[in-house]
């Protein structure tokens, strides 16, 4: 067995279809560990679901004997499936996800016509809903919940023992900030989330969710609170809310619709279970139409 480092072991993992970041933070000292937003592989032309990517992180568990005490996910994600479902199903792990997924579920059980037997929109389908501020422990780690609306209504940071994983708010320096014009997105209030991170020691190292490679330079996941403050082209230390709000939804305009949007968020509302099976005994994925005309 490779030796993990002391007294925190965090090991990365890429998906390269959705440039996704996710990571296993493992508490040496009791080698318990939290998985934050694992992918579920998704091939849309075939509807076809199937789990490498999950299924790499579990082979690290398993490698290092570790024990998974939490499936943590930073937001309902849009541009990928949550392999949380599965990873819980093989560990037995609980699902947790800021309290605020209770808005998101509400709003996109309109959006996709969920019935209420399926999705009550009360957190049905995670184990534990975090609120602002709220501490929980992977082992020994202590670790704490920021919550950093704005990309999403649902979006939290998790700072786990001093390292800071910021989901979908703050990308790389070089690349800015997460896009607010999904629904229930909220440029100024992003900004105020950042203001938040930024209150954190300079040093705390800051782990990304995407990167998408601007300019093609090489990927890049971890940066620290001094450097976003110094050089994040969107909000830096001095930033004023006004400007970043004009600059946010103007590069939201320009931006297409994410390729997974309509299958990522009906099976991530739910945790990442798949829709529930038809009489004929198949799941399928609904796409709300938007139409000129009708035929
Ligand atoms: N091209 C990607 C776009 C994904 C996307 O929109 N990502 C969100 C985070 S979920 C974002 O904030 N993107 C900012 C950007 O592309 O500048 C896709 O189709 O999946
Ligand atoms: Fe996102």
């Amino acid at each position: 067995m490779a030796v993990l480092k002391q007294p925190i072991h965090i090991e990365m993992f890429f998906d390269n279809d959705s440039n996704t970041f996710s990571y296993l933070v493992v508490d040496t000292a009791t080698q318990q560990a939290a998985i934050i937003d694992p992918v579920l592989d998704y091939d849309a032309a075939a509807g076809a679901v199937s789990t490498e990517g999950a299924d790499a992180i579990l082979a690290f568990i398993d490698q290092h004997q570790l024990s998974l005490a939490w499936i943590l996910e930073t937001h309902a994600h849009a541009d990928h499936l949550s392999a949380a479902h599965y990873i819980k199903l093989k560990t037995g792990a609980p699902i947790a996800i800021g309290e605020g997924i209770r808005k998101v579920q509400q709003t996109f059980k309109v959006i996709f016509n969920i019935a209420d037997q399926e999705l009550t929109a009360k957190g049905d389908y995670f184990d534990h809903l975090f609120a602002n501020n709220e501490h929980f422990q992977v082992g020994s780690l202590a670790a704490e919940v920021i919550n950093t609306p704005g990309h999403t209504n649902d979006s939290v940071s998790y700072l786990i023992a001093g390292h800071l994983f910021v989901g979908d708010s703050l990308f790389m320096p070089d690349a800015g900030t997460a896009r607010c014009d999904f629904p229930g997105g909220d440029a100024a209030l992003l900004f105020q989330s950042i203001q938040r991170l930024y209150q954190l020691p300079d040093e705390t190292p800051m782990y990304m969710c995407h990167d998408y490679q601007p300019n093609g330079r090489e990927l890049r996941y971890l940066t620290s609170v001094g450097e976003q403050k110094q050089q994040n082209i969107h909000v830096r230390a001095d930033s004023a809310s006004e400007d970043f709000v004009q600059k946010r939804t103007a590069r939201d305009q320009t931006l297409s619709v994410p390729k997974l949007i309509y299958p990522a968020v009906q099976v991530n509302i739910r945790g990442g279970q798949l829709p529930a099976a038809e009489d004929n005994g198949s799941r399928y994925i609904k796409v709300p139409l938007k139409s000129s005309f009708c035929l």
